[in-house]
Formats: structure tokens, sequence, C-alpha cells
């Protein structure tokens, strides 16, 4: 069938929104309909080269949507049912998905090659293949991903909010909760209040944290993760030294834990966000650093006498299959703030523009809606 999606020719171009060819679901594939995608910065990634991936290249991977074709051998959806699209697969079955640790399932090496799981492609652009991000490729119309990719939802959830779920929330979210697992009464500083930052301050909150510093430049931000998400301090770190706002705001103690969100994790912001832990801390990387980034600015002497951890994450530490409908049912007891996110909404074809915001410091989640599911 013929569907548009914005596709990515080379680095440091512009998403080109254009009709594409996608071919039916293989065994053990399915073809969603997608409602909305959220302009995640893993995607701008692609663009500036800091995530490699072949070129061309159809971006997306948070996503909602309809499933509306099963290939052979699909028995966990059925057309009709909704979805939220799951960046990293979950096997089930390998050793990291059978121990609870389906955000390292091992079929997670490919989300960055390209091509579906079996090696070819399901789009092409003319007569080139054109990769997936993360296998998913959710700035289409439609697409075609792997069964283990896609998580049946309550049909009750708005598949434009339900999207959300499948990044930002869970990876800042599962930040918080299931990586530092925050426990009552500690302090946490939050470096970046955008689309995981926001998700971090909200699960570093509800987990009963006493202190929640926001560290955020954009004004509009740190009044949303003050009023909204949770947030007890916010600190523009372009007006004050935030090391010494944390420590001021923890009694001189420094942070219990400390989450690194930014768009890009440079090594400024990574220093100050190790230098921000108290006795025993742990600072919890989510970014993506740069291409290249190889050391950490912490001092091995710091790590053994004042036991302070630095503990990457993926996906929140999350597992696709629970955690997602998890979410969705704490948004629907109230308990989750998703539509307070979504800043701005775009069509397909103002993609570019949407990512121009974000840049811009202008979006939290900027949602690209796709269909009127
Ligand atoms: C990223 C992590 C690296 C691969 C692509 C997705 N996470 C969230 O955006
Ligand atoms: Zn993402």
């Amino acid at each position: 069938m013929k569907t548009r999606a914005a596709v990515l020719h080379g680095q440091n171009e512009q998403f080109k929104v254009q009709e594409v060819d996608l071919a039916p679901p293989g065994p053990h594939e399915v073809r969603v309909r997608l409602a909305a995608t959220g302009l995640c910065h893993s995607d701008y990634h692609l663009v500036t080269g800091d995530l490699p991936m072949p070129y061309p290249v159809i971006g997306g991977h948070e996503g909602a949507g309809v499933v509306e074709e099963i290939g052979a051998e699909v028995a966990s959806v059925e057309p009709g049912d909704h979805v939220v699209l799951s960046f990293i697969p979950a096997c089930g079955h390998c050793r990291s998905c059978a121990a609870g640790h389906s955000n390292l399932c091992d079929l997670g090496a490919n989300i960055l090659a390209g091509p579906q799981l079996d090696g070819t492609y399901r789009f092409h652009v003319g007569a080139q293949g054109a990769g997936q991000m993360c296998l998913l490729g959710t700035f289409a119309e439609h697409t075609v991903v792997p069964d283990v990719s896609v998580v049946k939802i309550d049909r009750s959830v708005p598949l434009r909010t339900a999207a959300l779920i499948g990044c930002g929330v869970p990876t800042g979210y599962g930040a918080a909760v299931n990586k530092a697992k925050v426990r009552p009464g500690e302090s946490v500083v939050v470096w970046g209040a955008g689309g995981i930052g926001m998700n971090a301050i909200q699960g570093a909150a509800t987990s009963g944290a006493r202190v929640v510093v926001a560290v955020e430049p954009d004004e509009a931000k740190r009044k949303l993760a003050y009023e909204v998400f949770g947030a007890t301090h916010v600190v523009d770190p372009s007006a004050v030294d935030p090391v010494d706002a944390v420590r001021e705001a923890t009694w001189n103690r420094g942070a219990d834990v400390s989450i690194a969100t930014p768009g890009v994790l440079t090594e400024a912001i990574l220093a100050q966000a190790l230098q921000a832990l108290g006795k025993g801390g742990r600072a919890v990387l989510v970014a993506v650093p740069p291409a290249g980034a190889d050391h950490l600015p912490i001092s091995p002497f710091d790590v053994v006498m004042f036991e302070r951890q630095v503990l990457g994450t993926v996906y929140g530490s999350s597992n696709p299959f629970s955690d997602i409908p998890q979410l969705i049912d704490l948004y629907q007891s109230g308990k989750l703030k998703l539509d307070e996110l979504v800043t701005n909404t775009y069509s397909l074809d103002q993609i570019n523009e949407g990512y121009a915001d974000m840049l811009a410091g202008r979006n939290i989640r900027g949602l690209v809606v796709l269909s009127d599911d």
C-alpha cells in the first residue's frame, strides 16, 4: 500500500514528508494505523548523527494506533485492537525478558539497524528500502512493526494521550521509580524539565520525595514543573549555580537522587548532576550522550568513600508489557498526568516546525496527530 511518512535522507537534513510504499506484515508482524506520535529528542539525534542509523530512515518511536492487519502467526493482537508501540521489542523469552528486564531484551540490539527483524525493509522510497527508527517509524500514517513491539491497551484511553506512553513517560517516570527507586522523604534533583524530565519529576513526587528540584532554563517549563508536576524547587541554571541551589534546598547534604534528562547529555550538565549528589547518592543517566563521549567526570575516590553510584537507564528500566498498561491505569485513576505534557500539536507536514519548536525550548512534548482515531 501507499502511505505518507516523514523520511530522513541524510545527516543534518530536514524530515521530508512524502508518499512511500509499505509492504504487508510478514510473520509475527502487524500493520498499525497511527493515531499520534510524539516528537522525542532521540529522533532529532538521527538528524545530528548522535544516534547513527543508515539513511533513508522513517523517524519516530513514540506512538499509538489501531491494528489494521496481522501477519501469519500473530496471536497477541487482532485487527481493531488499540496499541501503544514499544520502542524496544520485548520477546518475553530471552534471559533479560525472563528476568523481568524487558528493556534489555536481546532484540533491542536491532532498534537502530534500520530493517525489520528478518533483515528486510517494509518501507520503500522508490526502489530503496527505508529503515524504521526503533523498528517502528511512527512518523507515518501507517507502519508495519514486530508483534513484540505492540502492547494492547484498553479502548477507553484516548490514543493521542496513549502515544506519550511509548517513550517519554515510561522513560522519565521509570528513571525515578524503577531505577532510582526514590523513597519517601528523599531529595531528588532532575536536570531538564522536558518530555522525559517532567515525568521523572512526577515519578519522584508520587514516590514521596520531600524535595524535588527541577533544573531547567526555560521559564514556562519551570512553572509547569512547580505548579503541575510536583517540583518543590525550581532553578534557572543560567541565573544561579544549580549545584549550589541543590545544596541549599537539601540542608547542604546534596541530593539522594540526581536524574539527568536533558536533550543532550553535555559534559557540563553531567558534571553538575554528579556534583549535586550527597553521600550515598544515586545519579541516574537517562539522556543520550553526544557521539564520542567516553568518560564520566566523577572522582573514583568519591565513588568509594561517599558511596556515590552512577546508574544508566534505558526506557526507564521498564517492562513494556506490564508497565505500559500500568501507566495507563495510573492515568485513568488520576494519579499520572499526561495531557498536561502536550504543549503543541502538529500535522505530519508540520513535523520540522515541531522540531524547531522543541529546539527553541517551546515544547515539553510536541504531538503529531496522524488520524482521527
Ligand atoms: C532512545 C534511547 C536510544 C535509542 C532510541 C531511543 N530513548 C528514548 O528516546
Ligand atoms: Zn524517545
